[in-house]
């Protein structure tokens, strides 16, 4: 099973090693990876579910605001281990150990994005990647 994980701008060029050590610490295998940076158009649509919060225009100019990087992960039950070793949303409620209580430094600067599902993640790697794209891995 694969899920996506995002690593944002404010940590991107300098915390990008430390973030993949966790996940191969952890029994993740990298499957790829792929700097990018966000455009308006597409992180809109990467958030729309989100569209109308009073935080979405703040998350969506801070997500454009550097490069990020997009890493794909494999693992048994993926998503569920993702989301344990990434922690809660806001890292100040974040576990020790996890990859947000460890970088995040807020809101929404909560270090990385994960997948918060199978569905969501399958979803989020065809966001990102073209099927015939992920053929190759
Ligand atoms: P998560 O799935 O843990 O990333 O959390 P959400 O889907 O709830 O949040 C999506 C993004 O919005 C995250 F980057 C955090 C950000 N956010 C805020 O900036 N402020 C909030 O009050 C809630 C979420």
């Amino acid at each position: 099973m694969r899920s996506l994980l995002i690593v944002k701008p404010d940590i991107c060029k300098g915390k990008t090693g430390m973030v993949l050590s966790m996940l191969i610490d952890n029994g993740f295998k990298i499957v790829f990876t792929k700097i990018m940076q966000l455009d308006f158009k597409v992180a809109s649509e990467f958030y729309k579910e989100h569209f109308g919060k009073p935080f979405y225009g703040q998350l969506i100019d801070f997500m454009c605001s550097d490069q990020i990087v997009v890493v794909v992960v494999e693992k048994l039950n993926c998503a569920e281990e993702l989301r344990k070793l990434v922690g809660s949303t806001n890292p100040e409620e974040a576990a020790e150990g996890t990859i947000r209580k460890k970088f995040g430094t807020g809101l929404p600067k909560n270090a990385v994005h994960a997948s918060d599902s199978g569905i969501s993640s399958m979803k989020e790697i065809d966001f990102f990647f073209s099927k015939e794209e992920q053929l190759k891995w």
